[in-house]
């Protein structure tokens, strides 16, 4: 297993590193981006797959519809930065991990098994945005990966909160966020409010930036973007997982704490921190959202130059 300070002197540096993304891709408009924006990347990481997470929201029907329909989403994106791109998409979960013992198996979890079994002398990053039932059923499965996989959740509320830190992708499947939590793998966790919450993008930024890209994934991402706003004015998303991008092409741009790693209670969804026997974890404390926004739209609107 990889020390919390091995991996966070890791990301910190330039290495060229390993990941899998696990994405919840068709939920809303963030993921597309944070995927366009790492495929943009190939300086700093190696795309060794891409997994679709389940949700269940108002853009799908189910979870594992919500998986489906990520599954051809990713696709989509994947075609739309490189038509010739031959990174494999694998389908995800069809359900929640029912308790946290019971892993669900996917085309997804047998994928990431797969490749975190083939890494010999350097960690495999799993970057989860999305509800982490992939990554975790994968962990449940096969308990011998948590010593070759760091990773990197966007997940939770921060930890100083002592009410309930759900939020979307902890809510979809709090067993599995609890498998983050209470195993012994290397847990990066980027928090939602206070962290990821930050990165808003306003109507004009969009439309300067996007259509000053000139490519098909900034158009098609432009189209998406007006369809949501539609009448309302002022408006403006948070693009929240490019936050996981950003870990790996601007990883200056997060403040990472070392801290306890806590328990999750399952009744009422808060930090505990009575039961966490010492485990570390690396805690995105801050970030500075100018710096990959930035980033992000400078390597998006190189796509096809
Ligand atoms: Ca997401």
């Amino acid at each position: 297993m990889y020390s919390i300070e091995k991996v966070l002197a890791d990301l910190r540096s330039e290495r060229k590193k390993k990941v899998i993304i696990d994405s919840d891709t068709y939920n809303e408009i963030d993921d597309q981006f944070a995927i366009a924006h790492l495929m943009q990347t190939q300086d700093r990481v190696e795309i060794c797959g891409m997994t679709a997470a389940p949700f269940y929201n108002w853009r799908s029907d189910s979870f594992g519809d919500g998986a489906r329909r990520s599954f051809e989403e990713m696709i989509k994106i994947r075609s739309l930065v490189d038509p010739f791109s031959e990174i494999p998409v694998r389908m995800g979960s069809a359900c929640q991990m029912p308790d946290i013992r019971t892993a669900v198996s996917s085309p997804a979890a047998d994928f990431i098994i797969e490749t975190a079994r083939m890494m010999t002398d350097e960690p495999l990053y799993l970057l989860g945005i999305g509800a982490p039932t992939n990554i975790a059923s994968a962990l449940v499965k096969a308990p011998d990966i948590i010593d070759k996989v760091v990773v990197v959740w966007l997940g939770g509320n921060e930890v100083k909160l002592e009410s309930n830190a759900g939020e979307f992708n902890m809510d979809q499947d709090f067993n599995a966020t609890r498998v983050l939590f209470e195993s012994d793998v290397a847990l990066v966790q980027y928090p939602a409010n206070c962290v990821t919450s930050t990165l808003w993008i306003n109507e004009n930024t969009m439309r300067e930036e996007l259509t000053a890209g000139e490519n098909p994934l900034c158009s098609y991402l432009h189209r998406f973007f007006l369809w949501l706003k539609g009448e309302k004015e002022n408006y403006g998303r948070i693009i929240w997982d490019i936050a996981g991008s950003g870990c790996f092409t601007v990883p200056e741009a997060t403040t990472f704490l070392i801290q306890e790693k806590p328990a999750l209670h399952p009744q009422d969804y808060t930090y505990d921190f009575s039961s966490c026997g010492g485990k570390k974890m690396i805690y995105a404390d801050a970030i500075d959202p100018h710096g990959i926004i930035r980033d992000m739209f400078e390597r998006i609107k190189k796509i096809g130059k």
